[in-house]
């Protein structure tokens, strides 16, 4: 089994610096990195410190994680945020849950004996109300449906459209905004009674940068796109 670390990248020199030298090259058989063109240096540590690097074209986050599929080398894809929000040490026992035969495992960061340091009231009422809907409308079981630091065989991301325009663009264009892969992930992971599983692994607090995410339009998005997903796409 060939693994694939991806991590997308938009101003994040400061967490890239501290979380970076943690991550060992042998865990994995290839890093890339897919920058939404950065203005503060990330570009340039991570090609520096001998990482490849390739720029996206479109903008948003899930057109990082689309334009990387081709250069994936892997059979499983771990996507990782190098914001400091996800823990390097837990990328071996991901790997471990994965060998188990699983389709695609989540970092959860509401699993037992788990935490998050880097939610607000909003944000963890958000991630809560979000996984009880997909669990409620789709059957499944998960404890995070939102989080980004999981890891799934690349097969399924072709198989469940999520490279597809069609698959995002009616609640992107009402709500003017370019939305993430990982609730439709998780949704549809459920529909095709995927082999899903989770291990635990806290959420420590953001280093440096800005957060990306628009919370009140992704959650509007997030929201027609969870009800919406009950008639469309079988
Ligand atoms: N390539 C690329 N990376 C992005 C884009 N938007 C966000 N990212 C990166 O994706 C990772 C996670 O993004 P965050 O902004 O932290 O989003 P979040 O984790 O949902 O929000 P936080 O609550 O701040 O942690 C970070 O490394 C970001 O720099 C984008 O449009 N393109
Ligand atoms: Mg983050």
């Amino acid at each position: 089994m060939k693994i694939t670390l991806l991590i997308p990248t938009l101003n994040e020199i400061e967490g890239m610096k501290q979380v970076m030298p943690k991550i060992k090259k042998e865990w994995v058989d290839q890093i890339l990195i897919v920058d939404g063109h950065s203005t503060d240096g990330t570009v340039e540590y991570a090609r520096e410190q001998g990482y490849s690097v390739i720029l996206q074209k479109n903008k948003g986050i899930r057109h990082a994680y689309i334009e990387a599929i081709e250069h994936i080398e892997g059979d499983v894809v771990i996507t990782f945020s190098p914001d400091g929000n996800s823990i390097p040490e837990l990328i071996l026992p991901l790997i471990e849950k994965m060998k188990q035969g699983q389709d695609m495992v989540i970092v959860s960061r509401y699993a037992k004996g788990a935490k998050s340091y880097d939610d607000d009231l909003i944000t963890s009422f958000g991630n809560w109300m979000f996984t009880s809907l997909i669990n409620l409308f789709y059957g499944a079981k998960y404890t995070d449906a939102m989080v980004m630091f999981r890891a799934w065989r690349k097969e399924i991301f072709i198989n469940l459209d999520l490279d597809k325009e069609e698959s995002y663009i009616m609640e992107e264009k009402i709500f003017r905004t370019k939305i993430g892969v990982e609730p439709l992930l998780s949704v549809r992971a459920a529909k095709r009674k995927l082999k899903c599983a989770d291990i635990p692994g806290d959420e420590p607090v953001r280093i440096g940068g800005e957060r990306k995410l628009q919370v009140l339009r992704w959650g509007a998005a997030y929201l027609m796109q969870t009800f919406k997903e009950v008639f469309y796409w079988h």
